[in-house]
């Protein structure tokens, strides 16, 4: 089987980071080791949560895993706590990283053109350290214009994200994926740019009426699974645009901070992602 290390915080309420890859990655066949950069009792959107930072443990677990021989298929990052605690991800990848590991950099630091609670504000630059080790980097549009230094818009059209695309891959990554894309009332979808080919892709789908928390990590989540699975970074973004839209869907309430229903959507996820293997053969 194959295996994936997600290093992001866990979040003990809200479904997101952690507690949404590992069902996830889970469910789509794959190992899903962790370390957890940090437990909050909920995600930061929720006034006054606890934070207990664990950079200290990131180190010795990549020590310890280095004298066990232990090989990663993929190294998947996501929300970081602290600037320093990106420095050391950047050392994990240089200790841990095989031939045949990939690297998938979801920079979760900000949405709707702001920074999370926390964050100061050269943030942006320090998580931009990770994009030369990404073959696959997943932000959000803020995301993108935060570290590309691009002013935010909420109306954009698709050369807007076409540059961002780029400069994301002149910052290094080797292909950069934007979420929450959208090009046509009604429609949301993700583009993508592979800076070897020079070849655009954009998928969308059905856009609900309702934004909830945690989205952007299920699909970086699906996509990672997905990649590690041996799909295309295309077929990768489909299932994701996909399985998230499902997610929403199959959610019934409005409290937006706890986050999209997934649980009841993952018998879905596991058999789109086995017919189209055995379609591959
Ligand atoms: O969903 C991204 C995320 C992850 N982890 C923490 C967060 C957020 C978004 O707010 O606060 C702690």
């Amino acid at each position: 089987m194959k295996r994936i290390v997600s290093i992001q915080d866990i979040s003990c309420l809200g479904r997101c980071s952690l507690t949404v890859a590992l069902p996830v990655i889970s469910t789509m066949g794959v190992e899903c080791a962790v370390i957890p950069t940090a437990v909050l009792s909920a995600h930061t959107m929720f006034p006054d949560f606890t934070c207990c930072d664990l950079t200290d443990q990131i180190l010795p677990i990549a020590r310890h895993w280095q004298q066990q021989k232990v090989a990663l298929d993929a190294i998947y990052t996501g929300y970081l706590a602290s600037k320093e605690q990106v420095q050391q991800v950047c050392t994990f990848f240089d200790m841990m990283k095989g031939p045949q590991t990939a690297i998938i950099v979801d920079p979760a630091m900000a949405d709707h053109g702001r920074l999370y609670a926390g964050f100061p504000s050269d943030f942006p630059a320090y998580m931009a350290r990770l994009l030369p080790y990404a073959h696959v980097a997943i932000p959000n549009i803020t995301e993108a214009c935060l570290m590309t230094g691009t002013p935010y818009r909420e109306e954009y059209d698709a050369a807007y994200i076409r540059q961002l695309l780029l400069d994301l891959t002149r910052l290094g990554a080797g292909r950069a994926v934007l979420t929450g894309v959208c090009l046509e009332p009604g429609r949301l979808g993700a583009m993508s740019y592979d800076s070897d080919t020079g070849a655009y892709f954009f998928y969308d789908n059905e856009k609900l009426p309702h934004t909830f928390h945690g989205t952007g990590d299920i699909f970086a989540a699906t996509v990672s699974g997905a990649l590690t699975r041996g799909l295309s970074l295309e077929q990768a973004m489909t299932m994701a645009v996909d399985f998230t839209l499902e997610c929403i869907r199959s959610t019934d309430t409005q409290e937006i901070w706890y986050g999209v229903e997934f649980e009841k959507a993952l018998p879905w996820l596991w058999q789109r992602l086995e017919a189209l293997l055995k379609q591959q053969g």
